[in-house]
């Protein structure tokens, strides 16, 4: 279901209404949509799993709402001055004392147990390749040292370069390709300030700070176009230095290595250009 579909301003708001309370999301592509609810569909089994346990805590706290709601009604019903002129002089009951504490404490658990366990999931585990991110002000530097130190910089296309089909202020000129049904190892740092490589459908969001190196990783189970953002303001084209992730067959990855070593083959490794390639971007 596509609320973009729907053009009746008050259907619309009625069916964002029912999809909110469902927790559905009206997003297929690896991309953020118009109207968009909840998260981009999951690339990655982390994100999904993030995504259900979101899902779970959204029924959880749906049903303590409702609850709660409904015994402030029943209070304010049953003994209000008039329905209940003489009010009773009870001033505690340990059952009720009990039940209280007990029952928000296993609710605590039941929210802890799988917290904890998707934050330890996401430790790297043994990765079969490694990929590193630079953010600069304001565009994405990538390395591959495991294929001949493959390197290369990202910068966004502008509206006047976009291909049919290309989303705009999320596109960029070169790719980050990556192999389908492999764990990839992403070291995240930074040359200027701080940036945060995110990628919503793979469930990653990690900064990039300069003089340190971060590590997140992913593992892809579906080929296609991914988009992200740097989510760290870092200046004043901060909303303009997206990444851009193919996930292709490991064949296509193969052929891609090749034909990147040459097509990279001059890039000097140091972005020994930053400051012409800022100019011309703040002239733009
Ligand atoms: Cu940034």
């Amino acid at each position: 279901m596509r609320l973009n579909n729907i053009t009746n301003p008050s259907a619309k708001l009625l069916a964002f209404c029912v999809m909110s309370l469902m927790g559905i999301t009206s997003a297929r592509a690896a991309q953020p949509e118009p109207w968009q609810l909840g998260f981009q569909p999951a690339a990655t089994d982390m994100m999904a799993r993030i995504t259900s346990f979101n899902d779970f805590l959204l029924i959880l706290m749906t049903a303590i709402t409702v609850f709660v709601l409904g015994l402030m009604v029943y209070v304010m019903v049953r003994f209000n001055a008039k329905a209940n002129p003489v009010p009773s002089k009870t001033s505690h009951n340990t059952m009720i004392e009990v039940v209280w504490t007990v029952i928000p404490i296993l609710i605590l658990l039941v929210i802890a147990v799988p917290s904890f366990r998707l934050l330890y999931d996401q430790a790297t585990p043994e990765a079969d390749m490694t990929i590193k991110a630079t953010g600069y002000q304001w565009y994405w530097g990538y390395e591959y040292p495991d294929h001949g130190d493959i390197a290369f910089d990202a910068l966004m296309l502008e509206e006047d370069e976009l291909q049919p089909g290309q989303p705009r202020l999320l596109s960029t000129d070169n790719a980050v390709v990556v192999p389908v049904d492999t764990t990839v190892r992403v070291l995240v740092t930074a040359a200027d300030v701080i940036h945060n490589w995110a990628m919503p459908s793979f469930g990653v969001k990690m900064d990039a700070y300069p003089g340190r190196l971060n590590e997140t990783w992913f593992r892809a189970n579906k080929t296609g176009t991914y988009y992200g953002q740097c989510s760290e303001l870092c200046g004043i084209r901060h909303s303009f230095m997206p990444i851009m992730v193919k996930v292709v067959e490991k064949e296509e990855f193969a052929a891609w290595v090749e034909q990147a070593k040459v097509e990279f083959a001059s890039y000097d490794g140091a972005n020994t250009n930053l400051a012409e390639v800022s100019a011309t971007q703040l002239s733009k």
